[in-house]
Protein backbone atom coordinates (compact mmCIF):
# COMPACT_ATOMS: atom_id res chain seq x y z
CA UNK A 1 0.00 0.00 0.00
CA UNK A 2 2.84 2.49 0.80
CA UNK A 3 4.26 1.98 -1.98
CA UNK A 4 1.85 2.38 -4.58
CA UNK A 5 1.35 5.55 -2.40
CA UNK A 6 4.58 6.85 -3.33
CA UNK A 7 5.06 5.79 -6.55
CA UNK A 8 1.25 7.60 -7.67
CA UNK A 9 2.79 10.76 -5.83
CA UNK A 10 5.87 10.39 -8.04
CA UNK A 11 4.10 10.04 -11.14
CA UNK A 12 2.03 13.18 -10.31
CA UNK A 13 4.73 15.46 -9.96
CA UNK A 14 4.75 16.70 -13.29
CA UNK A 15 3.37 19.80 -11.29
CA UNK A 16 5.51 23.00 -11.71
CA UNK A 17 7.96 23.85 -8.54
CA UNK A 18 6.04 26.60 -7.91
CA UNK A 19 3.20 24.92 -7.99
CA UNK A 20 4.20 22.41 -5.28
CA UNK A 21 5.57 24.79 -3.55
CA UNK A 22 2.48 26.61 -2.96
CA UNK A 23 0.99 23.12 -2.53
CA UNK A 24 3.29 22.67 0.43
CA UNK A 25 2.91 25.72 1.89
CA UNK A 26 -0.82 25.44 2.42
CA UNK A 27 -1.47 21.69 2.93
CA UNK A 28 -5.71 22.73 3.20
CA UNK A 29 -5.30 23.60 -0.62
CA UNK A 30 -3.73 21.01 -1.29
CA UNK A 31 -5.56 19.35 -4.47
CA UNK A 32 -3.25 16.77 -5.91
CA UNK A 33 -1.64 15.69 -2.38
CA UNK A 34 -4.51 15.67 -1.23
CA UNK A 35 -6.06 13.51 -3.68
CA UNK A 36 -3.28 11.27 -3.38
CA UNK A 37 -3.54 11.00 0.45
CA UNK A 38 -7.31 10.27 0.61
CA UNK A 39 -6.42 7.05 -1.99
CA UNK A 40 -3.18 6.48 0.21
CA UNK A 41 -4.39 5.21 3.04
CA UNK A 42 -7.67 3.35 3.88
CA UNK A 43 -6.17 1.75 6.63
CA UNK A 44 -5.50 5.25 8.39
CA UNK A 45 -1.70 4.59 9.46
CA UNK A 46 0.91 6.41 9.24
CA UNK A 47 2.71 7.12 5.87
CA UNK A 48 4.72 9.57 3.89
CA UNK A 49 4.74 12.12 1.34
CA UNK A 50 7.31 13.56 -0.77
CA UNK A 51 7.79 16.94 0.76
CA UNK A 52 9.41 18.40 -2.03
CA UNK A 53 10.29 17.76 -6.26
CA UNK A 54 10.88 19.88 -9.23
CA UNK A 55 8.95 19.45 -13.13
CA UNK A 56 8.64 15.62 -13.94
CA UNK A 57 12.29 14.77 -12.32
CA UNK A 58 12.21 11.99 -10.37
CA UNK A 59 13.25 9.05 -11.73
CA UNK A 60 13.85 9.53 -15.53
CA UNK A 61 15.45 13.01 -16.20
CA UNK A 62 19.04 13.73 -15.58
CA UNK A 63 18.51 17.42 -16.70
CA UNK A 64 16.79 18.28 -13.20
CA UNK A 65 17.09 16.25 -10.17
CA UNK A 66 14.40 15.42 -7.10
CA UNK A 67 15.31 16.14 -3.17
CA UNK A 68 14.58 12.96 -1.15
CA UNK A 69 12.96 13.93 1.84
CA UNK A 70 9.45 12.45 2.47
CA UNK A 71 7.30 13.91 5.44
CA UNK A 72 5.21 11.77 7.91
CA UNK A 73 1.29 11.63 7.57
CA UNK A 74 -1.61 10.59 9.19
CA UNK A 75 -4.14 8.21 7.58
CA UNK A 76 -6.04 11.37 6.68
CA UNK A 77 -3.23 13.06 4.64
CA UNK A 78 -2.38 15.63 7.14
CA UNK A 79 0.88 16.32 8.50
CA UNK A 80 2.27 15.67 12.02
CA UNK A 81 2.43 19.09 12.96
CA UNK A 82 2.63 20.85 16.47
CA UNK A 83 4.44 23.20 18.67
CA UNK A 84 6.85 20.56 19.90
CA UNK A 85 8.63 17.73 18.14
CA UNK A 86 6.56 14.35 16.98
CA UNK A 87 6.87 11.85 19.95
CA UNK A 88 7.99 9.56 17.21
CA UNK A 89 10.59 11.00 15.59
CA UNK A 90 14.31 10.67 16.37
CA UNK A 91 16.06 13.55 18.17
CA UNK A 92 19.33 13.87 18.32
CA UNK A 93 20.04 11.84 21.71
CA UNK A 94 18.20 8.80 19.87
CA UNK A 95 20.49 8.97 16.52
CA UNK A 96 23.71 9.63 18.43
CA UNK A 97 22.50 6.82 20.42
CA UNK A 98 21.31 4.58 17.96
CA UNK A 99 24.52 5.15 16.02
CA UNK A 100 26.75 5.16 18.68
CA UNK A 101 28.23 8.68 18.29
CA UNK A 102 26.95 9.98 22.05
CA UNK A 103 29.92 12.54 22.88
CA UNK A 104 31.86 12.31 19.73
CA UNK A 105 33.64 15.76 18.57
CA UNK A 106 34.71 17.03 14.99
CA UNK A 107 36.83 20.02 16.57
CA UNK A 108 34.80 22.13 14.60
CA UNK A 109 35.16 20.47 11.16
CA UNK A 110 32.51 21.77 8.85
CA UNK A 111 29.61 19.72 6.88
CA UNK A 112 28.10 21.68 3.63
CA UNK A 113 24.98 20.71 2.56
CA UNK A 114 24.00 21.33 -1.09
CA UNK A 115 20.47 21.66 -2.28
CA UNK A 116 18.44 23.72 -4.68
CA UNK A 117 16.26 27.50 -3.89
CA UNK A 118 15.98 29.69 -1.44
CA UNK A 119 14.76 29.26 1.88
CA UNK A 120 14.83 33.05 3.70
CA UNK A 121 14.13 31.28 7.40
CA UNK A 122 16.90 28.71 7.76
CA UNK A 123 18.89 30.08 10.69
CA UNK A 124 15.90 31.37 12.51
CA UNK A 125 14.28 27.57 12.24
CA UNK A 126 17.71 26.21 12.75
CA UNK A 127 18.04 28.27 16.04
CA UNK A 128 14.46 26.85 17.54
CA UNK A 129 15.51 23.43 16.59
CA UNK A 130 19.16 23.41 18.21
CA UNK A 131 17.59 25.49 20.99
CA UNK A 132 14.97 22.67 21.50
CA UNK A 133 17.89 19.86 22.23
CA UNK A 134 19.72 21.81 24.36
CA UNK A 135 22.67 21.68 21.09
CA UNK A 136 25.21 24.71 21.11
CA UNK A 137 24.08 27.48 19.31
CA UNK A 138 25.10 27.16 15.31
CA UNK A 139 24.84 31.10 13.64
CA UNK A 140 26.37 33.13 11.14
CA UNK A 141 27.23 35.66 14.05
CA UNK A 142 29.32 33.04 15.70
CA UNK A 143 31.05 31.35 12.77
CA UNK A 144 29.39 28.13 13.03
CA UNK A 145 26.76 28.75 9.97
CA UNK A 146 27.42 30.10 6.09
CA UNK A 147 25.28 30.43 3.65
CA UNK A 148 25.95 31.26 0.36
CA UNK A 149 24.55 31.19 -3.26
CA UNK A 150 25.89 28.62 -5.81
CA UNK A 151 28.87 31.06 -6.34
CA UNK A 152 30.06 31.68 -2.88
CA UNK A 153 28.16 34.70 -2.69
CA UNK A 154 24.68 36.22 -1.38
CA UNK A 155 22.88 36.39 -3.92
CA UNK A 156 20.22 33.99 -3.06
CA UNK A 157 17.66 32.21 -4.81
CA UNK A 158 14.12 32.71 -4.72
CA UNK A 159 12.35 30.50 -2.33
CA UNK A 160 10.48 27.14 -2.59
CA UNK A 161 9.05 25.78 0.80
CA UNK A 162 9.18 22.29 -0.34
CA UNK A 163 13.77 22.51 -1.13
CA UNK A 164 13.32 25.16 2.27
CA UNK A 165 11.71 21.74 4.08
CA UNK A 166 15.01 19.64 2.66
CA UNK A 167 17.41 22.29 3.51
CA UNK A 168 15.61 21.78 7.08
CA UNK A 169 16.59 18.30 7.33
CA UNK A 170 19.66 18.23 6.08
CA UNK A 171 20.95 20.85 8.63
CA UNK A 172 18.96 19.31 11.34
CA UNK A 173 20.35 16.17 10.52
CA UNK A 174 23.73 17.61 10.71
CA UNK A 175 22.99 19.11 14.10
CA UNK A 176 21.79 16.25 15.48
CA UNK A 177 24.69 13.91 14.27
CA UNK A 178 27.33 16.34 15.15
CA UNK A 179 26.46 19.05 17.39
CA UNK A 180 30.10 20.54 16.82
CA UNK A 181 30.33 20.33 13.28
CA UNK A 182 30.35 23.83 11.37
CA UNK A 183 27.83 23.68 8.23
CA UNK A 184 27.78 25.28 4.96
CA UNK A 185 24.52 25.56 3.14
CA UNK A 186 25.08 26.08 -0.41
CA UNK A 187 21.92 27.41 -2.55
CA UNK A 188 21.66 26.37 -6.12
CA UNK A 189 19.44 28.71 -8.38
CA UNK A 190 17.60 25.73 -9.39
CA UNK A 191 17.36 22.02 -9.04
CA UNK A 192 19.28 21.45 -12.52
CA UNK A 193 22.40 19.47 -12.52
CA UNK A 194 24.29 22.06 -13.59
CA UNK A 195 23.59 24.30 -11.32
CA UNK A 196 23.77 21.79 -8.29
CA UNK A 197 26.85 20.57 -9.94
CA UNK A 198 27.88 24.20 -9.73
CA UNK A 199 26.93 24.39 -5.93
CA UNK A 200 29.18 21.54 -4.76
CA UNK A 201 31.89 22.79 -6.76
CA UNK A 202 31.35 26.40 -4.44
CA UNK A 203 30.90 24.09 -1.45
CA UNK A 204 34.33 22.32 -2.43
CA UNK A 205 35.88 25.56 -1.97
CA UNK A 206 34.38 26.74 1.37
CA UNK A 207 36.39 26.99 4.05
CA UNK A 208 37.09 23.89 6.11
CA UNK A 209 34.49 21.90 4.43
CA UNK A 210 35.32 17.94 4.69
CA UNK A 211 31.84 16.27 3.67
CA UNK A 212 29.68 17.35 1.30
CA UNK A 213 25.86 16.05 1.36
CA UNK A 214 23.70 16.02 -1.52
CA UNK A 215 20.21 14.57 -0.51
CA UNK A 216 19.06 14.63 -3.85
CA UNK A 217 18.97 13.09 -7.45
CA UNK A 218 17.30 11.73 -10.88
CA UNK A 219 17.86 9.30 -13.61
CA UNK A 220 21.41 7.32 -14.02
CA UNK A 221 24.20 9.38 -15.43
CA UNK A 222 27.33 9.63 -16.71
CA UNK A 223 31.03 10.79 -14.88
CA UNK A 224 32.68 11.56 -17.89
CA UNK A 225 29.53 14.15 -18.52
CA UNK A 226 28.95 15.44 -14.90
CA UNK A 227 31.75 13.85 -12.62
CA UNK A 228 33.26 17.37 -12.47
CA UNK A 229 30.76 18.04 -10.48
CA UNK A 230 31.42 15.30 -7.40
CA UNK A 231 35.09 14.67 -8.18
CA UNK A 232 36.77 16.07 -5.26
CA UNK A 233 39.23 13.59 -3.58
CA UNK A 234 40.08 14.82 0.21
CA UNK A 235 36.53 15.21 0.95
CA UNK A 236 33.88 12.55 1.75
CA UNK A 237 30.40 13.55 -0.86
CA UNK A 238 27.87 11.54 -0.03
CA UNK A 239 24.59 11.28 -2.15
CA UNK A 240 21.10 9.34 -1.49
CA UNK A 241 20.49 6.56 -3.33
CA UNK A 242 17.04 7.64 -4.04
CA UNK A 243 12.96 6.94 -2.30
CA UNK A 244 11.54 4.61 -4.87
CA UNK A 245 12.59 1.47 -3.84
CA UNK A 246 15.24 -0.58 -6.28
CA UNK A 247 14.93 1.50 -9.46
CA UNK A 248 19.00 0.69 -10.54
CA UNK A 249 21.67 4.13 -10.83
CA UNK A 250 20.37 7.38 -9.62
CA UNK A 251 22.91 9.73 -9.99
CA UNK A 252 24.78 11.41 -8.26
CA UNK A 253 24.89 8.47 -6.07
CA UNK A 254 25.56 6.41 -8.68
CA UNK A 255 28.81 8.57 -9.51
CA UNK A 256 32.19 6.03 -8.51
CA UNK A 257 33.48 9.82 -6.81
CA UNK A 258 30.44 9.62 -4.14
CA UNK A 259 29.82 7.65 -0.91
CA UNK A 260 26.36 6.65 -2.09
CA UNK A 261 23.65 6.33 1.20
CA UNK A 262 21.03 4.27 1.21
CA UNK A 263 18.43 3.85 3.80
CA UNK A 264 16.81 1.97 7.05
CA UNK A 265 14.04 1.60 9.04
CA UNK A 266 15.52 2.39 12.85
CA UNK A 267 13.41 0.65 15.58
CA UNK A 268 14.18 0.74 19.28
CA UNK A 269 14.95 -2.58 20.69
CA UNK A 270 15.52 -4.47 24.05
CA UNK A 271 18.65 -5.76 22.84
CA UNK A 272 22.49 -5.30 23.41
CA UNK A 273 22.52 -1.78 21.02
CA UNK A 274 18.80 -0.66 21.87
CA UNK A 275 17.93 -0.61 18.38
CA UNK A 276 17.38 -2.80 15.34
CA UNK A 277 17.28 -1.71 11.68
CA UNK A 278 15.91 -3.78 8.76
CA UNK A 279 15.84 -2.18 5.16
CA UNK A 280 13.69 0.81 4.26
CA UNK A 281 11.39 -0.39 0.90
CA UNK A 282 11.74 2.91 0.00
CA UNK A 283 15.61 2.97 -0.37
CA UNK A 284 17.52 3.30 -3.84
CA UNK A 285 19.49 0.75 -5.25
CA UNK A 286 20.56 -1.01 -8.34
CA UNK A 287 23.79 -1.17 -10.41
CA UNK A 288 24.89 2.29 -12.42
CA UNK A 289 25.04 1.51 -16.42
CA UNK A 290 27.43 4.22 -16.95
CA UNK A 291 30.29 4.67 -14.39
CA UNK A 292 33.19 2.30 -13.48
CA UNK A 293 32.67 -0.19 -9.94
CA UNK A 294 34.77 0.89 -7.04
CA UNK A 295 37.49 -0.93 -6.72
CA UNK A 296 37.29 -1.12 -2.62
CA UNK A 297 34.10 -2.92 -4.02
CA UNK A 298 35.51 -5.84 -5.49
CA UNK A 299 35.58 -8.17 -3.10
CA UNK A 300 32.28 -7.97 -1.69
CA UNK A 301 29.84 -9.88 -4.99
CA UNK A 302 27.78 -6.74 -5.44
CA UNK A 303 26.67 -8.95 -8.52
CA UNK A 304 27.12 -5.80 -10.60
CA UNK A 305 29.70 -4.76 -13.40
CA UNK A 306 29.82 -1.52 -12.91
CA UNK A 307 29.22 0.97 -9.98
CA UNK A 308 27.03 -0.67 -7.37
CA UNK A 309 24.10 0.91 -5.00
CA UNK A 310 24.61 1.58 -2.12
CA UNK A 311 27.68 1.88 0.11
CA UNK A 312 26.60 2.33 3.47
CA UNK A 313 23.19 3.87 5.13
CA UNK A 314 21.22 4.79 8.21
CA UNK A 315 18.00 5.87 8.93
CA UNK A 316 15.55 7.00 6.19
CA UNK A 317 12.10 5.31 6.91
CA UNK A 318 10.00 8.90 7.82
CA UNK A 319 8.06 6.59 9.99
CA UNK A 320 10.15 4.70 11.61
CA UNK A 321 13.83 6.43 12.24
CA UNK A 322 12.08 9.86 10.23
CA UNK A 323 14.11 12.70 12.37
CA UNK A 324 11.78 15.51 14.19
CA UNK A 325 12.84 18.85 12.02
CA UNK A 326 11.93 21.85 12.64
CA UNK A 327 10.75 22.65 8.87
CA UNK A 328 9.42 25.88 6.76
CA UNK A 329 5.40 25.48 5.56
CA UNK A 330 5.83 28.70 4.28
CA UNK A 331 7.72 31.61 3.28
CA UNK A 332 6.72 32.86 6.66
CA UNK A 333 5.73 30.40 9.07
CA UNK A 334 7.69 26.92 10.38
CA UNK A 335 6.53 23.66 12.38
CA UNK A 336 7.75 20.43 13.90
CA UNK A 337 6.95 17.34 11.37
CA UNK A 338 8.81 14.04 10.91
CA UNK A 339 10.59 13.55 7.76
CA UNK A 340 12.71 10.84 6.43
CA UNK A 341 14.01 9.53 3.05
CA UNK A 342 17.40 8.59 1.84
CA UNK A 343 17.56 13.00 2.80
CA UNK A 344 17.79 11.99 5.84
CA UNK A 345 20.76 9.26 6.03
CA UNK A 346 23.03 11.38 3.74
CA UNK A 347 23.54 14.10 6.28
CA UNK A 348 23.89 11.76 9.18
CA UNK A 349 26.53 9.54 6.75
CA UNK A 350 28.55 13.19 6.13
CA UNK A 351 28.51 14.10 9.25
CA UNK A 352 30.16 11.15 10.61
CA UNK A 353 32.91 11.32 7.92
CA UNK A 354 33.29 14.89 9.50
CA UNK A 355 33.48 13.30 13.14
CA UNK A 356 36.12 10.91 12.15
CA UNK A 357 38.34 13.38 10.56
CA UNK A 358 39.49 10.38 7.89
CA UNK A 359 38.42 11.73 4.39
CA UNK A 360 41.32 11.15 2.63
CA UNK A 361 41.20 9.86 -1.09
CA UNK A 362 37.99 8.98 -2.32
CA UNK A 363 36.20 8.48 0.94
CA UNK A 364 33.87 5.80 -0.12
CA UNK A 365 36.91 3.29 -0.54
CA UNK A 366 37.22 3.99 3.31
CA UNK A 367 33.89 2.02 4.62
CA UNK A 368 34.78 -1.18 2.73
CA UNK A 369 38.08 -1.32 4.50
CA UNK A 370 37.08 -1.03 7.51
CA UNK A 371 33.34 -2.76 7.06
CA UNK A 372 33.72 -5.09 9.93
CA UNK A 373 32.92 -1.55 12.42
CA UNK A 374 29.29 -1.03 10.88
CA UNK A 375 25.91 -2.69 11.69
CA UNK A 376 25.26 -5.22 9.26
CA UNK A 377 21.70 -5.03 8.24
CA UNK A 378 20.56 -8.44 7.32
CA UNK A 379 16.54 -8.48 6.72
CA UNK A 380 14.19 -6.71 4.70
CA UNK A 381 13.50 -5.57 0.93
CA UNK A 382 13.19 -2.90 -1.39
CA UNK A 383 11.40 -4.66 -4.45
CA UNK A 384 11.56 -7.32 -7.01
CA UNK A 385 15.33 -7.99 -8.96
CA UNK A 386 16.95 -10.05 -11.26
CA UNK A 387 20.25 -10.35 -8.64
CA UNK A 388 18.79 -10.98 -5.01
CA UNK A 389 21.58 -8.67 -3.34
CA UNK A 390 20.46 -5.86 -5.51
CA UNK A 391 17.12 -5.25 -4.13
CA UNK A 392 17.11 -7.79 -0.23
CA UNK A 393 19.57 -7.50 2.82
CA UNK A 394 21.39 -10.30 3.72
CA UNK A 395 24.41 -10.76 5.61
CA UNK A 396 27.95 -8.32 4.40
CA UNK A 397 26.83 -5.81 1.48
CA UNK A 398 23.78 -5.74 -0.35
CA UNK A 399 21.95 -2.76 -2.53
CA UNK A 400 19.43 -1.02 -0.05
CA UNK A 401 22.07 -1.27 2.97
CA UNK A 402 25.19 -1.25 1.16
CA UNK A 403 28.04 -2.44 3.92
CA UNK A 404 25.60 -0.99 6.75
CA UNK A 405 25.24 1.92 9.20
CA UNK A 406 27.55 3.25 11.29
CA UNK A 407 28.37 1.70 15.11
CA UNK A 408 30.66 4.71 16.09
CA UNK A 409 33.16 6.34 13.77
CA UNK A 410 35.58 3.25 13.29
CA UNK A 411 34.41 2.19 9.61
CA UNK A 412 34.93 6.15 8.41
CA1 LIG B 1 23.88 -6.39 4.89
Amino acid sequence: MKKSVLLSFAASAALATSALAGVVGSPAASAAPAAVASSASPTGQMHSQRLCSSAAAAKQSVATAACGAKIVVNGKGNRLASTTPPSTGLTPAGLQDAYKLTGLTSGGRTVAIVDAYGYPNLERDLATYRSQFGLPACTTANGCLKIVDQNGGTSYPRTDVGWGGEQALDVDAVSAACPDCKIVVVQAKTASFANLGTAVQTAAKQSGVVAISNSYGGGDAADTTYGKYYDFPGIAVTASTGDNGYQGGSYPASSAYVTAVGGTSLVKASNTRGWSESVWDGAGSGCSTYNTALAAASSYDTGCSKRAMADVSAAADPSNGGLAVYYPTSRNASTWGQIGGTSESSPIIASVYALSGNTSGYANAIPYANSGQLFDVTSGSNGTCPTTQWCNARAGWDGPTGLGTPNGVGAF
